[in-house]
């Protein structure tokens, strides 16, 4: 076991400064969960003080190990830990727990609080993100440790509640980590047997033990979650586990301490109010006043030293690494950065110069395909997958290697698990060292929608590859054609959404999403083929700007905007409506956030005021008034589709160029 820090105090005390800390916060805020911190106190001291490697003055340390909160409103036990082991979350962040602008928000967010590395409240999708964290390590480790030089070579620690085990991405993501192997991957489930219904038997009787060992994960069974040497005994031998990742289960009393409340729902998410926080005090024995530790309190549980003693260690580790293999360790650098390799634009400017010189008609997925080949030999660190459809999403390319429990690679093969899949992706996004992009088809988007939501929500750069983007994929009829999706991922907030007309757009969409270290990218692709477009160079450039003019008309009466397999339609309705001696103009618009975020002059120009307009798009048309205006024309579906070859469906639909000539000539 690793060292105990001298402590003048006990355990208990220690544990019992995460007890007073979080019914205060509660308290005073009159609002929060004050049950799982008081639950799981004795758990977080041992994991905390004896075994988790970090460095409080450098939450980015790259070698530390990743604590996430699944249960994730318990926030105030992180926050507590964060605060005693010495991180820059001084008290005063603490009395302003859940305040505007504080750093401890309700629930647990990454970029708020240093140290808090995923945020967490949905429940099951933190322990998702957990098994991207330990993926990411076995994968850079196998990359980046040579004879000699470990330089990657950490656990990730994930507390899980009933809430986290009942929600299904728990089945996905677990059943997965069991498949990787991924034995530095240690989740402590805080079995307190009740949620917020009540006593869970009603609802959770799961074996929860033999559920885990069927997924081929080491169980530690019947832990006192309240003992701390039985919770170190388990971590121990957790860690000492070489090929399976390892569920600890810790029998726990929810709000311990609490005389009138402990072991109740009632404790679960209310302030205990003030005579039961004083009941507490006097129960376990805890003098200071709310919001004061004392200090051999705060001298223990202070992980500065230790941090920095390790740290140093590892860099000194790294420094002799750089010195035997500068290359690998300038790489090892670009990567946790997040940075692009240096001839990043000459690859993007060659694979849109080479799709463009070849002109071909093809489906946009099997551009997303030809720019993957173009772009994956050249960034290492991307890393692929599909939810069981690669080879209808074409998310391979020709130098994709599976990862499996033995063998690291640059390509999971997911299963049918899209929930988990999109939650996998930030936790890698979020670890550093990997762009991770996956796919299923569009429709499925919603199994993992709120995976994509948090993705938003993190900033993170978790690229989505949905194909199959709406009734052009036919036969397949209404279950799998995509309807309402394209909008509703638009309506994500920090989520970009570009549906490409032809292999350039398809390219440019790429090289964005990937350039976009801010925020996660959709990319919505065809099944079926797209003529390709001639346009002017200068199109060309402006396709970064997410809407531009790709056909123009003198005198253009009107502005036709389209995205992705319509713009071909928009484009031959432009030239009827040309012959009937009506100019028009087509705007291209594969992404719309991106539009938006464009100067005023730049939007004007491609849709200047005053000039009608219409839209096309194989998809609900609510969207598009926010473009056409209510005097606007649209052409779209509103209705679910039906079963049949795609070009029979799109003319039953109605999306087609005599429709949108007759929806123009009603607007001009
Ligand atoms: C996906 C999701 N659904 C519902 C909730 C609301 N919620 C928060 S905690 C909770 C109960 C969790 O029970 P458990 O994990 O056992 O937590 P404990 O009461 O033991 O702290 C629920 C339903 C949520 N946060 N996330
Ligand atoms: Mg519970």
């Amino acid at each position: 076991m690793p060292d105990t820090p001298a402590a003048a105090a006990s355990s208990t005390e220690l544990a019992n400064a995460i007890r007073a800390l979080a019914m205060d916060a509660v308290q005073k805020a009159n609002s929060g969960h004050p049950g799982m911190p008081m639950g799981m106190a004795e758990i977080s001291e041992v994991l905390w003080r004896r075994f988790l490697r970090h460095n409080p003055a450098n939450p980015r340390w790259p070698d530390r190990d990743r604590f996430v909160l699944s249960n994730g409103h318990g926030s105030m036990l992180q926050y507590a830990l964060l605060h005693l082991t010495g991180y820059d979350l001084p008290i005063e962040e603490i009395r302003n727990f859940r305040q505007l602008h504080s750093k401890t928000p309700g629930h647990p967010e990454v970029g708020y609080t240093p140290g808090v590395e995923t945020t967490t409240g949905p429940l099951g999708q933190g322990l998702a993100n957990a098994v991207g964290f330990a993926i990411a390590e076995k994968l850079l480790a196998a990359e980046f440790n040579r004879d000699g030089h470990t330089i990657v070579d950490h656990h990730t620690y994930v507390f899980v509640g009933d809430g986290c085990l009942m929600e299904g991405i728990s089945h996905e993501a677990c059943s997965l980590a069991g498949v990787l192997g991924l034995n530095k991957l240690i989740a402590l489930y805080d079995d307190n047997g009740i949620s917020i219904d009540g006593e869970v038997r009603g609802w959770f009787r799961d074996d929860t033990p033999m559920r885990f060992r069927a997924y081929g994960w080491n169980v530690i069974a019947d832990v006192d979650g309240h003992d701390t040497a039985a919770i170190a005994r388990a971590i121990e031998q957790a860690r000492a586990e070489t090929a399976k990742p390892t569920l600890i289960c810790c029998k726990t009393i929810i709000g311990k301490g609490s005389p009138n409340k402990a072991g109740t729902e009632g404790v679960h998410g209310a302030a205990l109010g003030d005579k039961e926080v004083a009941a507490t005090r006097e129960a376990i024995g805890w003098k200071s006043a709310p919001f004061e530790i004392p200090e051999a309190i705060y001298r223990a549980w202070d992980a500065r030293p230790r941090g920095a003693q390790i740290e140093s260690e590892w860099q000194k580790r790294f420094d002799a690494f750089e010195r035997a293999q500068p290359q690998a360790a300038a790489e090892f650098k670009r990567r946790i950065a997040g940075e692009l390799p240096s001839n990043w634009n000459e690859v993007v400017t060659g694979m849109i110069q080479r799709a463009n010189d070849k002109a071909e008609t093809v489906a946009s997925r099997k551009a997303s395909q030809i720019a993957l080949e173009a772009i994956a030999p050249k960034l290492p660190g991307l890393i692929g997958g599909s939810a069981d459809l690669t080879g209808s999403n074409l998310t391979n390319w020709s130098g994709t290697k599976a990862m499996t429990a033995t063998q690291a690679g640059n390509y999971i093969y997911f299963g049918v698990r899209e929930f988990a899949m999109a939650a996998i992706g930030n936790g890698l996004a979020l670890h550093g060292g990997f762009i991770p992009y996956s796919g299923t088809f569009l429709t499925f988007s919603d199994y993992s929608r709120n995976a994509l939501r948090m993705a938003a929500l993190m900033r993170a750069r978790n690229i989505f590859v949905f194909t199959h983007d709406s009734i052009g994929l036919g036969e397949d009829g209404p279950t799998h054609q995509s309807i309402e999706q394209v909008a509703s991922l638009r309506l994500i907030p920090q989520m970009d959404l570009w549906r490409p007309c032809d292999t350039v757009e398809t390219m440019v969409a790429w090289a964005c999403a990937i350039e976009r270290k801010d925020g996660p990218t959709s990319l919505a692709l065809s099944r079926q083929n797209l003529p390709f477009v001639q346009r002017a160079p200068q199109a060309i450039d402006a396709i970064r700007r997410g809407g531009y003019v790709i056909s123009e008309a003198a005198n253009a009466r009107a502005a036709i905007i389209a995205t992705g397999s319509e713009v071909s339609i928009a484009l031959a309705a432009q030239k009827t409506l040309a012959a009937e001696g009506i100019p028009v103009r087509v705007v291209s618009m594969p992404c719309t956030s991106v539009f938006d975020r464009q100067e005023a002059s730049w939007r004007d120009s491609v849709l200047p005021k005053g000039m009608p307009r219409a839209a096309i798009e194989a998809g609900v048309r609510d969207y598009w008034f926010k473009y056409v205006g209510l005097d606007g024309a649209i052409v779209g579906i509103d209705r679910f589709g039906e079963s049949a070859p795609a070009a029979d469906v799109y003319k039953f639909l109605g999306v087609d160029a005599a429709h949108l000539v007759a929806a123009v000539k009603a607007i001009v």
